[in-house]
């Protein structure tokens, strides 16, 4: 369950940042989880990734995501991408907020 909600976590992260070049995705997705730089991913470092992002997730730390938990997540995300607040969000905004998404994700590498 955990693996599952991990990667469907993963997949939607991946494609949020559609307006990149696939292969320039895949390179930085790649180094992302490739934390010692050795060119190889190994289990422990995908792993390693996917405890981080459980972790962020998991707001008690008791080693579950409940459904609340991840309703808050969620809904931390759409109030960020509903600018003005009114509780729906437009495909502007919704572009606004991949774009913003994907600028972060950058200065972060
Ligand atoms: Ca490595
Ligand atoms: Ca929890
Ligand atoms: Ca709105």
């Amino acid at each position: 369950m955990k693996r599952c909600l991990i990667l469907t976590t993963a997949l939607l992260l991946m494609s949020a940042s559609s307006t990149l070049a696939r292969e320039d995705k895949a390179e930085r997705w790649f180094d992302r989880l490739d934390t010692n730089k050795d060119a190889v991913i190994t289990q422990a470092e995908m792993e390693a990734r996917g405890a981080e992002r459980f972790a962020r997730i998991d707001a008690n730390g008791d080693g579950m995501i409940s459904p609340q938990e991840f309703s808050v997540r969620a809904k931390a995300h759409f109030t960020r991408a509903d600018k003005d607040g009114n509780g729906e969000i437009t495909k502007q905004e919704f572009i606004a907020a991949k774009e913003q998404w994907r600028k972060k994700h950058e200065q972060a590498q």
